[in-house]
Protein backbone atom coordinates (compact mmCIF):
# COMPACT_ATOMS: atom_id res chain seq x y z
CA UNK A 1 0.00 0.00 0.00
CA UNK A 2 1.32 3.40 -1.10
CA UNK A 3 1.31 6.23 1.58
CA UNK A 4 0.48 9.48 0.07
CA UNK A 5 3.47 12.48 1.42
CA UNK A 6 1.00 14.05 3.55
CA UNK A 7 0.08 11.15 5.94
CA UNK A 8 4.16 10.77 6.60
CA UNK A 9 5.66 11.65 9.68
CA UNK A 10 8.48 14.95 9.30
CA UNK A 11 11.43 15.57 11.99
CA UNK A 12 13.95 18.20 12.68
CA UNK A 13 17.09 17.40 12.17
CA UNK A 14 20.54 20.19 12.17
CA UNK A 15 24.18 19.53 11.86
CA UNK A 16 25.69 21.58 14.73
CA UNK A 17 28.45 24.21 13.91
CA UNK A 18 31.26 21.26 15.15
CA UNK A 19 29.62 18.84 11.85
CA UNK A 20 29.67 21.54 9.57
CA UNK A 21 33.23 22.61 10.12
CA UNK A 22 34.29 19.15 10.59
CA UNK A 23 33.44 18.85 6.63
CA UNK A 24 30.23 16.43 7.39
CA UNK A 25 26.99 17.78 6.05
CA UNK A 26 27.01 15.03 2.89
CA UNK A 27 28.06 11.95 5.21
CA UNK A 28 24.75 12.69 7.66
CA UNK A 29 22.23 13.45 4.81
CA UNK A 30 23.67 10.53 3.04
CA UNK A 31 22.97 8.43 5.88
CA UNK A 32 19.27 9.81 5.88
CA UNK A 33 19.01 9.63 2.33
CA UNK A 34 19.91 6.29 1.29
CA UNK A 35 17.98 4.66 4.61
CA UNK A 36 14.93 6.59 2.55
CA UNK A 37 14.26 9.37 3.71
CA UNK A 38 13.03 12.21 2.32
CA UNK A 39 14.12 15.95 2.46
CA UNK A 40 11.56 18.11 2.44
CA UNK A 41 13.10 21.35 3.89
CA UNK A 42 17.04 22.36 3.95
CA UNK A 43 19.31 25.95 4.81
CA UNK A 44 22.00 26.83 6.56
CA UNK A 45 22.32 30.16 9.10
CA UNK A 46 24.33 31.18 12.09
CA UNK A 47 21.32 31.05 14.59
CA UNK A 48 21.97 34.09 17.06
CA UNK A 49 21.97 33.30 20.81
CA UNK A 50 18.42 34.06 21.29
CA UNK A 51 17.54 31.52 18.73
CA UNK A 52 19.82 29.15 20.32
CA UNK A 53 17.57 29.59 23.51
CA UNK A 54 14.63 29.09 21.94
CA UNK A 55 15.55 25.87 20.69
CA UNK A 56 17.01 24.42 23.44
CA UNK A 57 14.14 26.16 26.34
CA UNK A 58 13.98 22.55 27.60
CA UNK A 59 16.90 22.36 28.59
CA UNK A 60 17.20 25.99 29.91
CA UNK A 61 18.19 24.54 33.90
CA UNK A 62 20.75 22.43 32.83
CA UNK A 63 24.10 23.62 33.68
CA UNK A 64 25.49 23.50 30.17
CA UNK A 65 22.41 25.17 28.95
CA UNK A 66 24.40 28.44 28.55
CA UNK A 67 27.60 26.81 27.18
CA UNK A 68 25.58 24.71 24.74
CA UNK A 69 23.44 28.10 23.20
CA UNK A 70 26.85 29.76 22.97
CA UNK A 71 28.21 26.63 20.55
CA UNK A 72 25.14 26.51 18.78
CA UNK A 73 24.98 30.22 17.58
CA UNK A 74 28.96 29.87 17.34
CA UNK A 75 28.91 28.74 13.58
CA UNK A 76 26.71 27.57 10.21
CA UNK A 77 24.54 25.00 11.14
CA UNK A 78 22.40 23.37 8.44
CA UNK A 79 18.82 22.78 9.29
CA UNK A 80 16.68 20.11 7.69
CA UNK A 81 13.19 18.33 7.75
CA UNK A 82 13.33 14.80 7.19
CA UNK A 83 10.10 12.86 5.97
CA UNK A 84 9.23 9.08 6.27
CA UNK A 85 7.23 6.45 7.68
CA UNK A 86 8.54 6.46 11.89
CA UNK A 87 11.13 8.76 10.68
CA UNK A 88 11.10 10.94 14.40
CA UNK A 89 11.86 7.40 16.29
CA UNK A 90 14.29 6.20 13.50
CA UNK A 91 15.79 9.26 12.76
CA UNK A 92 17.18 9.51 16.84
CA UNK A 93 18.39 5.37 15.92
CA UNK A 94 20.14 6.47 13.20
CA UNK A 95 21.68 9.53 15.15
CA UNK A 96 22.74 7.29 18.48
CA UNK A 97 23.06 8.31 22.38
CA UNK A 98 23.76 11.63 22.79
CA UNK A 99 27.03 11.15 24.50
CA UNK A 100 29.18 9.45 21.55
CA UNK A 101 31.14 7.52 23.92
CA UNK A 102 27.53 5.24 24.73
CA UNK A 103 26.45 6.17 20.97
CA UNK A 104 26.87 2.30 19.00
CA UNK A 105 29.09 2.33 16.33
CA UNK A 106 27.04 2.36 13.21
CA UNK A 107 25.13 5.28 14.46
CA UNK A 108 26.03 8.98 13.86
CA UNK A 109 27.39 9.71 16.68
CA UNK A 110 29.06 6.44 17.09
CA UNK A 111 31.09 6.82 14.00
CA UNK A 112 31.57 10.02 13.97
CA UNK A 113 31.80 12.42 17.56
CA UNK A 114 33.83 11.82 20.82
CA UNK A 115 32.68 14.42 23.10
CA UNK A 116 28.89 15.40 24.59
CA UNK A 117 29.57 18.51 24.07
CA UNK A 118 29.92 18.32 20.43
CA UNK A 119 28.13 15.58 19.19
CA UNK A 120 27.44 16.75 15.56
CA UNK A 121 23.90 16.57 15.47
CA UNK A 122 20.55 17.29 16.60
CA UNK A 123 17.18 15.25 15.99
CA UNK A 124 13.77 16.00 17.50
CA UNK A 125 12.81 13.45 20.21
CA UNK A 126 8.93 12.82 19.87
CA UNK A 127 6.18 14.12 17.92
CA UNK A 128 5.53 17.84 19.87
CA UNK A 129 9.03 18.39 19.77
CA UNK A 130 9.07 17.62 16.04
CA UNK A 131 6.25 20.31 15.17
CA UNK A 132 7.83 22.92 17.49
CA UNK A 133 11.34 22.85 16.45
CA UNK A 134 9.75 22.76 12.32
CA UNK A 135 7.88 25.37 13.26
CA UNK A 136 10.98 27.56 14.70
CA UNK A 137 13.23 26.66 12.29
CA UNK A 138 10.82 27.19 8.78
CA UNK A 139 8.49 29.03 7.50
CA UNK A 140 5.59 26.68 5.92
CA UNK A 141 6.57 27.91 2.52
CA UNK A 142 10.05 26.31 2.97
CA UNK A 143 8.64 23.01 3.64
CA UNK A 144 8.41 20.98 0.40
CA UNK A 145 5.77 18.52 -0.66
CA UNK A 146 6.41 15.77 -3.45
CA UNK A 147 6.41 12.58 -4.88
CA UNK A 148 9.87 11.08 -5.28
CA UNK A 149 10.66 8.25 -7.93
CA UNK A 150 11.93 6.45 -5.16
CA UNK A 151 8.92 6.00 -2.82
CA UNK A 152 7.23 3.41 -4.61
CA UNK A 153 10.26 1.13 -3.98
CA UNK A 154 10.42 2.06 -0.13
CA UNK A 155 6.87 2.10 0.53
P1 LIG B 1 19.90 14.93 22.39
O1 LIG B 1 18.40 14.97 22.25
O2 LIG B 1 20.50 13.55 22.18
O3 LIG B 1 20.60 15.98 21.55
O4 LIG B 1 20.21 15.25 23.92
P2 LIG B 1 19.66 16.38 24.92
O5 LIG B 1 18.46 17.07 24.36
O6 LIG B 1 19.56 15.74 26.27
O7 LIG B 1 20.86 17.41 24.98
C1 LIG B 1 21.00 18.41 24.02
C2 LIG B 1 22.45 18.75 23.88
O8 LIG B 1 22.98 19.19 25.12
C3 LIG B 1 23.33 17.58 23.49
F1 LIG B 1 23.30 17.36 22.17
C4 LIG B 1 24.67 17.99 24.01
C5 LIG B 1 24.37 18.84 25.19
N1 LIG B 1 24.62 18.13 26.46
C6 LIG B 1 25.76 18.43 27.14
O9 LIG B 1 26.56 19.25 26.70
N2 LIG B 1 25.98 17.79 28.33
C7 LIG B 1 25.13 16.86 28.84
O10 LIG B 1 25.39 16.30 29.91
C8 LIG B 1 23.95 16.56 28.12
C9 LIG B 1 23.73 17.22 26.93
Amino acid sequence: QQLQAAELERTFIAIKPDGVQRGLIAEIISRFEKKGFKLVAIKIMIPSKDFAQKHYHDLKERPFFNGLCDFLSSGPVVAMVWEGEGVIKYGRKLIGATDPQKSEPGTIRGDLAVGVGRNIIHGSDGSETAKDEIALWFTPRELVSYTSNAEKWIY
